[in-house]
């Protein structure tokens, strides 16, 4: 109890944040039928790890259509504020010859923690687009090895999504949303998300899937509107056009 009159205290002094903060949570849901998943075409040591073989992981649909692997983040309304950054490190690892998870969101300045779990070397070759982001190419070239330091380092600004690849094996992929503030979430196995603590306020959020959307069209968007610390649902659907 006392602690949260400090924090709350220090919040109100600190002034350019409000009190009143609401949960925002949703389904994100799939519509049409997309593409096929492609087989992996895994080498002799990769392939021993999966015996009964592995695909692409595009679309991972639930029976319901929840769609996993969304972004759900504020796009409009924070412009001008800043924020600290959170500071749980987001996770990602090669395991198994793939990349886990297949999309993973931090903001600017927040650790990013690449580790290697394989007895096998792995690069994590990352590719930004983003004036002031930079690429770079690391090697992990054993089990165990872990990089801490270098995302935060290289990527300086906001960009919706960053692709990292190994080179030693071109299948494994991976993609890194950095964000210029702490409201986003990426969906779970069943398309639901929870963005927590959203300052009062009249917002746009963005939900954005890796293989649907892109610059010609980024992503499905929603006005929300936080009111006092009362929770707020949205639903998205992502549409993917029938297959040629
Ligand atoms: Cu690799």
């Amino acid at each position: 109890m006392k602690k949260s009159i400090v924090i709350l205290a220090a919040l109100t002094a600190f002034g350019s944040l409000q009190v009143f903060a609401g949960d925002v949570s949703g389904k994100v849901t799939l519509k049409g039928t997309p593409a096929a998943e492609i087989t992996l075409r895994l080498d002799e040591t990769c392939g021993k790890m999966h015996p009964d073989g592995e695909t692409t992981h595009r679309y991972v649909v639930a029976k319901d259509g929840g769609l996993a692997n969304v972004l759900v983040y504020v796009s409009k309304g924070l412009e001008g504020k800043s924020f600290p950054v959170p500071s749980q490190a987001v996770e990602l690892d090669q395991k198994g010859c793939v990349y886990t998870p297949y999309l993973s969101a931090a903001m600017v300045g927040q650790t990013v923690k690449i580790k290697n779990s394989d007895a096998v070397m792995h690069n994590v070759h990352a590719m930004p687009q983003a004036d002031g982001n930079s690429e770079f190419n690391i090697a992990q070239p054993t089990q165990g090895s872990v990089d801490d330091t270098t995302f935060a380092k290289k990527m300086t600004k906001k960009e919706v999504c960053i692709k990292l690849m190994c080179n030693v094996h071109e299948w494994m992929l991976s993609y890194v949303a950095v964000l210029d503030n702490p409201y986003f979430a990426v969906t779970d196995k069943d398309g639901n998300f929870t963005i927590k603590g959203l300052p009062a306020g009249e917002y746009t959020l963005t939900a954005y899937h890796v293989k649907t959307h892109g610059k010609a069209s980024p992503g499905v968007t929603q006005a929300i509107k936080v009111e006092g610390d009362k929770a707020v649902t949205a639903d998205f659907t992502v549409e993917v056009a029938a297959p040629k």
